[in-house]
């Protein structure tokens, strides 16, 4: 078979027709699939033939890279996996980003590419969009690529990168379809992954944890991305034993911020870190402790006890004493049952506010902006509205701190990669994995430059989403850091369009705000519009 008689043949051939392109997409279907972010191109209308059949809505992003943000952002508000439909070749690399995005913050991303024809990869012959080893480089950022040499396996393949999302700590797949074998009939079924019984760790070390927990005068629970399903124990395990909650970005609302144990998104403040040293129990589950996670600072608890369901953590960055290895609901619903009944430590409320009043106080002496919208935008808009952060100042330095959350998934952001370009299409993902949730996009000027054409996706979705963007004319903390170098500013003072203009001429709404309620004010009535909504902040 050849790829122009395949061609051929599909073009005469009914819509139902069932090909390796129909395979892919049953599959994706029987594993719950109800929205693919992507751009259709050349090489992948075999997939895109199947989606009307199929159900599966296709959402058409500006760019690839807005396409892998969406499905980022529509994973952490559906607790699906994100999956993603390209072209091949640059359409591909495109991606590339986001793909390095889901791999660095642990989170599930099905990226779906045609390849070139069997037996013709590696062969430098000037096919369209040809590449080197398209598959070879993306298996180098992603868990792992599969180019799959048959239907068959295209559609055994979609439903392994399902059950291992759902194994162990999940990361992003890469699946290449050669364009002969997405052409090539297929007769088989679809099959839906089976989930794994999740596991608690070994009883052995769940005694060992819960005794050591038991005798702390003063523990402190990490809270990392890995315990977001984990919402309930957290709190149980808190509140009997006494201990301060504080959580990386990540894990930000895991016990809500507002529970008089939890210290928040607070790791980098002198006070918290202060705190965390003299502790003499840490527990920390699902975080790899990096310097993302940390800002820089240290766990320095006499003993260091860490849960997590990939083992490679258990003593990344640091060592711990006490391991536990497991899904961190079930080890910390085990772990609680071991406890003897007992009292929590009184102390631990009054310690939380003294650090909460001790780091609002350093950020406070910080005099930035980034404070007070993030308070205006709090006391304004609704409760369980989503805030989606991007690369700057208003998100790591802001909405972290000062944008209270009460469950997992109120604030998106990527603390490790920290890729510029996120945070809008990360809101459409977000919108439209649940449209009555309100979600914000608050960002500054340089990110949203990177994305600003998604401004328009948004628009054809009818989104009612506002985009708060802190304008200060170019990379601010870019600028300080080469202030801090001695570096006189380069490459950082930008000349920015009028923000609310460009979002007019795409068919949004835009408007100048005054100050930071104003800007808040106008982002809660842009909840109710039809369409997105621009709010530029100068500052
Ligand atoms: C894709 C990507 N390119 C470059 C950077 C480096 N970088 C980090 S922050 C930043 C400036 C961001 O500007 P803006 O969003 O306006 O925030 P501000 O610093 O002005 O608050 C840059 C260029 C990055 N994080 N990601
Ligand atoms: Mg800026």
């Amino acid at each position: 078979m050849t790829s122009q008689q395949s061609v051929e043949t599909a073009g005469t051939t009914p819509r139902s027709y069932r090909n390796g392109g129909a395979a892919v997409v049953e599959s994706l279907r029987a594993n719950g699939v109800e929205v693919i972010f992507g751009i259709p191109g050349t090489h992948n209308l075999e997939l895109y033939r199947h989606l009307p059949l199929s159900g599966i809505r296709a959402i058409t992003t500006r760019h690839e890279q807005g396409a892998g943000y969406a499905a980022d952002g529509y994973h952490q508000i559906s607790g699906r996996p994100g999956v993603v439909i390209t072209t091949s070749g640059p359409a591909l690399f495109n991606i590339a980003a986001a793909a390095g995005t889901a791999y660095a913050e642990s989170r599930p991303l099905l990226i779906i590419s045609p390849g070139l024809p069997l037996g013709t990869d590696g062969g430098d012959a000037g096919q369209l969009h040809e590449t080197k080893d398209a598959s070879g480089a993306m298996d180098r950022i992603v868990a792992y690529s599969h180019r799959v040499e048959s239907p068959e396996q295209a559609a055994a393949a979609v439903t392994r990168a399902f059950e291992f999302f759902a194994t162990g700590r999940p990361r992003p797949v890469h699946i290449e379809v050669p364009l002969d074998v997405l052409e090539h009939p297929w007769t088989g079924t679809a099959v839906t992954a089976v989930p794994p019984t999740p596991i608690a760790a070994d009883a052995n070390m769940v005694e060992l944890a819960a005794t050591a927990l038991q005798q702390a005068l003063s523990p402190v629970i990490i809270a990392g991305g890995g315990a977001r399903g984990a919402t309930t124990e957290i709190r149980l395990l808190a509140e009997r034993l006494g201990a301060l909650v504080v959580t990386t970005c990540n894990g930000k609302g895991v016990l809500p911020e507002n529970h008089p144990l939890s210290a928040g998104t607070s790791i980098r403040f002198p006070a918290v870190q202060d705190h965390l040293a003299a502790s003499d129990v840490a527990l920390v589950v699902g975080s790899e402790l990096g310097d993302s996670d940390l800002w820089g600072g240290t766990v320095r608890s006499r003993t260091l006890i860490r849960l997590d369901i990939d083992p490679s953590q258990l003593d990344k960055n640091l060592n711990a004493q006490i391991h536990l290895l497991g899904d961190a609901a079930d080890t910390l619903q085990a772990v609680l049952r071991t406890l003897p009944p007992g009292e929590s430590l009184p102390t631990a409320p009054q310690r939380v506010s003294e650090l909460k009043a001790a780091f609002a106080e350093q950020a406070a002496a910080e005099g930035a902006p980034w404070i007070a919208i993030n308070q205006a935008l709090r006391a304004t808009l609704p409760g369980g509205t989503t805030i989606v952060g991007d690369s700057s100042q208003v998100t790591y330095f802001g909405s972290a701190h000062f944008f209270d959350t009460q469950q997992p998934a109120e604030f998106l952001y990527m603390a490790g990669f920290a890729t510029l370009g996120f945070g809008l299409p990360a809101g459409i993902g977000a919108k439209i994995a649940d449209p009555d949730r309100p979600v914000v996009v608050l960002l500054g000027d340089g990110a949203l430059m990177f994305s600003v054409q998604e401004i328009v996706t948004a628009v054809e979705q009818q989104l009612p989403l506002p985009i708060v963007v802190m304008d200060n004319s170019g990379y601010a903390e870019i600028k300080e850091q080469e202030r801090v170098r001695g570096i006189p500013p380069i490459g950082v003072d930008l000349h920015v369009p009028d923000l609310p203009a460009l979002a007019r001429a795409c068919g949004a709404l835009g408007f100048d705000a005054r100050d930071a309620e104003h800007a808040a004010q106008l982002a809660a009535q842009a909840l109710e519009s039809d369409r997105p909504t621009l709010i530029r902040l100068a500052c």
